[in-house]
């Protein structure tokens, strides 16, 4: 495999809204980002993922786009994301863009024009029928997924919020405002791109197709050809999808994408239930491992993988694969069993820290448009969930839970401002968790996170965590992830208890040297007695 400059570097993911708050308004800004990019440094990430930062109403949290090529003020200016870019690159960090090519805004000036008239040139911009086509296909944040405009006694179709019409592919012109959407950030020093739902690019609603279309690929390849391509810079599509798909969007000779963020063991909801993720359904960790097992063997020889557990869509990963009881260890574990895999390491801000979710008081705390449709239609219309039931679900899997401001200190606003009301709550335990405590903890969250990435990172290792041959261990085991990690003449091995029960094990190969491990202990035999979420990784 031709070796790629992104693939022994960290991506961390930020939710500007939520990371630092630089002129106390309440709300994270670029500026609050540069103010933190040696923090991130010191943390050991290379590249910084940052959700939608263009002009917005925010309706969805700036993935409802006004502006492909201007900066949400809320957020600051041009001239902070130049800085930004040129302050990140001298500290060799890399700027990853959010695309979000499906939709925009209705306040885009696109969709302004397209509703003045049928013959409006913006018009086939969108997709405007003169009845709901389907009416029975739902929109991902509720209610129906066709929107009535009088003035042209016509619908137009919104997967997302009725504030976010889908963008109409079949129409050329579309194609090429997102080419030079894309162009336009590339010139600016952008070097990486996250694709927002790319799966949905190739939709045919007439047919009832809303992802995965017959001519998705063809027009993810001319993307390529006519924008990204001509870049090194590294991509990452979200798609909702199958191994197959995955192969589909990632193949090197396929021209598509570097690799995708798959879904199928970070979403409780695998199960597609009728109300996703506020029926949740606990996440079974032997399901997780072997898909994560899947992944591996399925695109490590032809593709990449990516290595996540959460993002701004998920709740915490403490609370969803490991465990409150033993939030330090199975935050340690969790973090183990994932990043030494093989593939791009993405960590979502507040992971390093052990952020968890938290219990909003009342319904009106939730910010998600997400939140607030499908309580309208669970709750308030179908009535098929109690309001208990509701908040207890969004407790578990609300996207507001990766959403509440980042805990950098004990300072009033866990640090985010100086104290101005702050656009989501702050968590009670920000006293406890924060980055400045556990900067000086050596048996912190965070020190485990820096120990672990600067241990992928060591010429001594590297190679083997980056391009290593990746091979599951006792893959039947319902309680235990072993794997090992092959290149050339070194084997590490990957021994993780993922349950909150002590687990006796024989280990399988003696231990010549301990690289990481989330227990102090010896290990002199191998007949062992493992903790609770306890993690180590050796040297064969
Ligand atoms: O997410 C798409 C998406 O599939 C998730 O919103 C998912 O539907 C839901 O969270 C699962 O419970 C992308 C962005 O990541 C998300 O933030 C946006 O809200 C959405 O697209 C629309 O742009
Ligand atoms: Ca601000």
């Amino acid at each position: 495999m031709e070796r790629k400059w992104w693939h022994d570097k960290f991506v961390y993911q930020i939710y500007p809204k939520s990371f630092k708050d630089s002129n106390n308004d309440g709300i994270g800004d670029i500026k609050g980002i540069i103010e933190k990019l040696d923090y991130l440094k010191n943390l050991g990430v290379d590249i910084l993922w940052l959700t939608p930062f263009f002009t917005s109403p925010m309706v969805d949290n700036g993935y409802d786009i006004a502006d492909y090529c201007d900066i949400n003020p809320l957020f600051g200016t041009m001239a902070d994301m130049d800085l930004l870019i040129e302050e990140a690159k001298k500290r060799e960090i890399y700027i990853m863009m959010d695309m979000v090519a499906n939709h925009c805004s209705n306040k885009h000036r696109w969709f302004q024009e397209a509703i003045k008239s049928k013959d409006n040139p913006y018009h086939d911009y969108f997709i405007f029928r003169d009845k709901p086509i389907h009416p029975e296909h739902r929109s991902c944040f509720g209610g129906e997924a066709w929107e009535y405009v009088e003035s042209l006694n016509q619908y137009y179709f919104h997967e997302f919020a009725k504030e976010q019409p889908d963008l109409n592919f079949d129409n050329p012109k579309i194609m090429e405002e997102i080419e030079n959407a894309i162009n336009f950030w590339m010139k600016k020093g952008i070097r990486g791109i996250r694709f927002d739902v790319i799966h949905m690019i190739g939709k045919q609603i007439d047919n009832g197709i809303y992802g995965y279309g017959p001519k998705l690929h063809e027009r993810v390849q001319e993307l390529y050809r006519t924008s990204y391509g001509n870049y090194d810079i590294i991509t990452v599509g979200e798609a909702w999808g199958s191994l197959d798909d995955a192969k589909d969007f990632t193949l090197p000779e396929r021209h598509e994408f570097n690799m995708v963020f798959q879904f199928e063991c970070t979403s409780s909801t695998n199960d597609n239930s009728k109300h996703g993720k506020f029926t949740p359904k606990p996440i079974d960790m032997k399901f997780c491992k072997d898909t994560w097992i899947k992944y591996q063997y399925g695109l490590n020889d032809c593709s990449w993988n990516a290595l996540f557990v959460e993002n701004h869509d998920l709740g915490r990963c403490i609370n969803r694969f490991g465990s409150l009881e033993y939030k330090n260890e199975s935050a340690k574990a969790i973090a183990t069993m994932v990043y030494l895999q093989k593939g791009t390491p993405y960590i979502y801000q507040g992971q390093e820290i052990g952020m968890t979710n938290i219990r909003m008081d009342s319904l009106d705390d939730y910010d998600d448009v997400e939140v607030h449709g499908a309580y309208k239609d669970f709750v308030l219309t179908l009535k098929d969930i109690t309001h208990e039931d509701f908040m207890e679900a969004c407790f578990k899997e609300a996207r507001d839970n990766n959403r509440i401001p980042f805990q950098w200190d004990d300072s009033i606003n866990a640090g985010f401002n100086k104290g101005a009301k702050p656009w989501l709550k702050i968590n009670k335990d920000y006293k406890e968790v924060n980055a400045k405590v556990e900067e000086n903890d050596p048996k912190s969250i965070l020190s485990f996170y820096k120990e672990l990435i600067r241990l992928r990172k060591n010429p001594l290792y590297k190679d083997t965590f980056v391009y290593g041959k990746f091979i599951a261990i006792d893959e039947d085991n319902k309680d235990i992830f072993l794997f090992k990690r092959e290149y050339n003449n070194q084997s590490i091995i990957v021994l993780v208890n993922m349950k909150d029960k002590e687990i006796a094990y024989n280990l399988p190969h003696s231990i010549n040297k301990v690289l990481l491990k989330n227990y102090d202990k010896e290990y002199n035999n191998t007949n062992i007695t493992l903790s609770p979420y306890e993690a180590i990784v050796y040297l064969e």
